[in-house]
């Protein structure tokens, strides 16, 4: 017969006094994912734009200094809002252990930890232009859920470990473990919940789904012969939607159903028009290649892609509102609050094709893209013209409006400056030494490209094979054959635009209005 295992030595007071305050580190964590979910489940019922969350993230992506955005980007790209997630999840799981710890000290300090916590996601809905009452019911949901579940599970704990007149310091008791165990598990399902919520807020993507893209009034003409240089390695003269890059303040892809999507022509109009889907649609549609391009892109970097946009020209709905003498701008408002300022002159060109796009690439535009429809004007930069989910088109003036960049340091008009890259070989790479094909692609849309040059190691320009243009408004391929002795050489290009502007060699950051000098790789011949 043997006694059951006996009971052991007490643990000593300190390692009981951590216990406790592991304990009510944990209640605090749970307790503040309790209360983040509780909002964004509020916020998936009723619409992601109002997500407490999002607003933070877009809150910090607002506030970032320039710098850290565009480290953000050149580090993770396109998985920088992944990034700002897990930052978010990071800094609000050590705010809620040190809340709990907080209020295990001195009762109500961790409460207001907690509720300073809240009222700053209060502060990012309410300057989001998301000042809705339901966006501050979502935030002021979390903040209240997140303090009153830090009350009760802490001061359980409190109770239960009571030692008279020091620290808490009894073992935790079966009633805070099973309450902590309890909120944890409804936290468990109440993110399933949200999940699924969140899935059934992109009723847009069934919607997408089922869509089929009506056949263009206009085909795009077909892709002149000799347009590619046919060479591995350079970028495809189209690129496929998948690859497209991806620059937006967004910090959840709106999800937006065509049904109830509207787009209304504001301002200084003669008739404001409001168009529906149906509208759209039975418009007579166009095709066109245009190349986008973003004002944050780099020499040499990738925030450009060329695809066939399928839209119906906003001219013709601009006409229908017929614009007020004295209007110099369009101000296009996107579901989520961004603006762009685009010059009224682009849009109602009839030599330009500024399209209210839904279609691209022959599919309807991608989520993240601006599904049902945005704007694609050639030759602007996109935060000057691209609005995605575009959902105004307010006809102002410059003068008395300003768009979402605008206000933060970045000019005011954006056309896009003439440029080139070098695709092949890789930067930094080895070749072998003799006759090197060097190729890429150059863009000046809107003015069209009309030479393409290398020079190795700053020697004479040689004159490159172009590419036919798709259009003066799309990106040209280029190959140039370069002889390369053995031993490390620099390679520049430049391009030369459809007027005959030769591309600038003054390097220039991307800010205020773009990014200039030449594209050099170094390679080293063996
Ligand atoms: N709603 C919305 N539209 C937007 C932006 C944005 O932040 N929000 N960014 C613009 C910028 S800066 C660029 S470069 C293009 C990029 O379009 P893409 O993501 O389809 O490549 O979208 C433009 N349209
Ligand atoms: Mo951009």
């Amino acid at each position: 017969m043997s006694a059951g295992p006996g009971p052991l030595p007490a643990p000593p007071g300190q390692r009981r006094a951590a216990r406790v305050r592991l304990a009510a580190a944990g209640a605090g964590i749970v307790a503040g994912a309790a209360g983040v979910l509780s909002g964004e489940l509020a916020a998936g019922l009723l619409s992601p734009s109002l997500s407490p969350v999002s607003a933070v993230g877009s809150a910090v992506t607002d506030l970032a200094p320039p710098a850290a955005k565009d480290w953000a980007i050149q580090t993770f790209g396109t998985g920088d809002k992944a990034f700002l997630v897990t930052a978010i999840g990071i800094v609000l799981a050590l705010l809620g252990a040190a809340a709990g710890l907080l209020e295990l000290r001195r009762p109500g300090f961790g409460a207001a930890l907690a509720g300073a916590v809240g009222l700053v996601g209060l502060a990012a809905v309410a300057t989001r232009s998301l000042g809705a009452p339901a966006a501050w019911t979502c935030a002021l949901l979390a903040g209240a859920v997140a303090v009153s579940l830090l009350r009760w599970l802490v001061g359980r704990l409190r109770r239960e470990t009571a030692v008279s007149g020091q620290p808490p310091a009894g073992v935790p008791r079966r009633g805070f473990l099973r309450a902590l165990g309890g909120t944890a598990a409804a936290v468990a399902l109440g993110g399933v919940v949200t999940g699924v919520v969140r899935s059934a807020s992109l009723a847009a993507d069934a919607a997408r789904a089922a869509l089929r893209l009506p056949a263009p009034a206009q085909p795009a003409p077909p892709i002149p012969a000799g347009a590619e240089v046919g060479v591995p390695g350079v970028s495809d003269l189209v690129t496929a939607n998948e690859g497209f890059y991806r620059i937006d303040t967004a910090f959840v892809v709106p999800s937006v159903d065509p049904g109830s999507w509207r787009l209304a022509v504001t301002g200084l109009v003669e008739q404001p028009v409001t168009i529906t889907w149906a509208d759209l649609l039975a418009q007579p549609l166009v095709e066109r290649y245009v190349t986008l391009t973003c004002v944050s892109n780099e020499v040499g970097g990738n925030l450009v892609g060329n695809a066939r946009w399928l839209g119906w020209p906003v001219r013709e709905l601009l006409a229908r509102a017929r614009p007020r003498a004295g209007a110099d701008m369009v101000l296009s408002r996107s579901v989520d609050g961004f603006t762009a300022g685009t010059p009224l002159e682009a849009l109602t060109d009839p030599g330009r094709d500024a399209l209210l796009a839904i279609g691209m690439n022959g599919a309807p535009l991608p989520p993240e893209h601006g599904f049902p429809v945005r704007l694609v004007v050639p030759g602007l930069y996109g935060y000057v013209s691209a609005t995605k989910w575009v959902t105004e088109l307010k006809v102002t003036t410059f003068a008395a409006d300003q768009a979402y960049w605008s206000t933060r340091g970045w000019s005011e008009k954006g056309p896009i400056k003439t440029a080139s890259r070098i695709d092949v070989p890789r930067r930094g790479s080895r070749v072998a030494a003799g006759e090197v094909v060097v190729a890429g692609v150059a863009w000046a849309q809107h003015r069209g490209i009309s030479r393409v040059e290398v020079s190795v190691d700053d020697g004479a320009w040689q004159q490159a094979r172009l590419g036919t243009g798709i259009s003066r408004d799309t990106w040209y391929q280029w190959a140039a054959p370069v002889r390369l002795s053995a031993g490390r050489h620099r390679i520049a290009v430049r391009a030369t635009d459809g007027d005959g502007q030769v591309q600038t060699s003054a390097t220039a950051p991307p800010a205020p209005d773009g990014a200039t000098g030449y594209d050099i790789i170094e390679v080293e011949a063996t």
